[in-house]
């Protein structure tokens, strides 16, 4: 084997020289690297470790958590306080921001879920972490919730590792998505996914079936043609996947292409839907549309969104630009009594 691999880092080196950028991003991004790594190690020792199972607490979405979300948590806590580039946190287990103190140069903003998808890790089914990053606007209080408060459009960076059958770290910052595969025994990601495209066109869909009868008419329409298979309007047969990890449906969703939903239905529209805008339907919508995707929320581009919470909840359509296209297409033709 020769050595002509690129790691991680000399690739966001080399991008920052493309572009003329200053290093802080790159610094940025090593105690990500670094937290990933270390959630990589702790989710791979899995039972070894004791690390299965919940934790006996709940989050501030009053969500049962598991010992990983804990650990992983804290992982990303502490390694990206330690480099003094983020001012404040926010992260999917905590309810309120988490100022860096003894970080008066931090510029940064970093949001995460630092272990999504976390019902699978009692079943050896992959997991992830997610995370985006915003400036601190001049003269903003980091401590404040609304300084958070910025659309997904000006997100300086975004990505996700996934803890699968091999671990990946997938990045944008705003000049197309790279992926990242980790050698664990050299401890380092190599470039090994370059310029991730979502295929304009697919035959491949993914939603909690389970929740049909709450849908609301343009999805059931939109999923009741693509049952109907070759014999239905659509003329070709779908196929389905859910595996209840937003991370790896996204994943493959770049890698084969396919379209994710989790809409808002009659069962979660108390709560405006399932996912989280700021830590999971942000950073995944930058990565999809930098990869030549899209993001909606049937209704409206997910990045467009003026957030109202750190929390806050939306709905998720996402991948295929022709899909997402056509599910837009099916709730206008809705809201339009057509
Ligand atoms: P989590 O952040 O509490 O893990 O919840 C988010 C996850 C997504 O990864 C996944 O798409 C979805 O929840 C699965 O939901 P369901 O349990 O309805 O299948
Ligand atoms: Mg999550």
């Amino acid at each position: 084997m020769s050595y002509t691999r690129v790691t991680l880092t000399h690739s966001l080196l080399d991008e920052q020289r493309r572009l003329g950028r200053s290093g802080t991003f790159t610094s940025l991004m090593q105690d990500i690297v670094t937290a990933c790594k270390m959630i990589s190690h702790e989710v791979n020792r899995g039972a070894m470790a004791g690390n299965l199972g919940l934790a006996g607490s709940e989050n501030v979405q009053g969500e049962d958590q598991k010992k990983l979300d804990v650990l992983a948590n804290d992982i990303f806590l502490r390694m990206n306080a330690l480099g003094g580039n983020y001012a404040a946190m926010a992260s999917e287990e905590l309810e309120d921001v988490h100022v860096v103190h003894g970080s008066a140069d931090g510029r940064y903003l970093l949001l995460f879920d630092p272990l999504d998808g976390s019902s699978n890790t009692d079943i050896n089914i992959s997991v992830g972490s997610i995370f985006s990053i915003l400036r601190l606007p001049d003269g903003a209080d980091p401590g404040a919730k609304g300084t958070f408060l910025q659309p997904g459009a000006k997100q300086v960076a975004a990505g996700y590792a996934l803890y699968g059958s091999s671990t990946m770290m997938v990045l944008t910052t705003g000049n197309g998505v790279n992926g990242f595969t980790l050698d664990r025994d050299v401890g380092e990601f190599y470039l090994t996914h370059p310029d991730m495209r979502v295929t304009p066109d697919t035959g491949e869909f993914a939603i909690n079936a389970s929740r049909s009868r709450f849908w609301e008419a343009p999805v059931k329409r939109y999923v009741d043609e693509c049952l109907a298979g070759t014999d239905g309007p659509r003329g070709k047969d779908f196929n389905m996947r859910w595996v209840a990890s937003m991370v790896a449906e996204v994943h493959r969703i770049l890698c084969r292409g396919g379209v994710f939903l989790y809409p808002m239905d009659a069962g979660n529209k108390a709560k405006g839907g399932k996912l989280r805008l700021m830590y999971e339907a942000n950073p995944m919508a930058m990565i999809v549309e930098q990869a030549g995707g899209l993001a909606s929320t049937g209704r409206q581009r997910i990045l467009d969104i003026a957030p109202g919470g750190l929390h806050q909840r939306v709905p998720v359509m996402l991948g295929s630009a022709a899909e997402v296209e056509r599910l837009v297409a099916y709730h206008a033709e809705y809201d339009g009594g057509r």
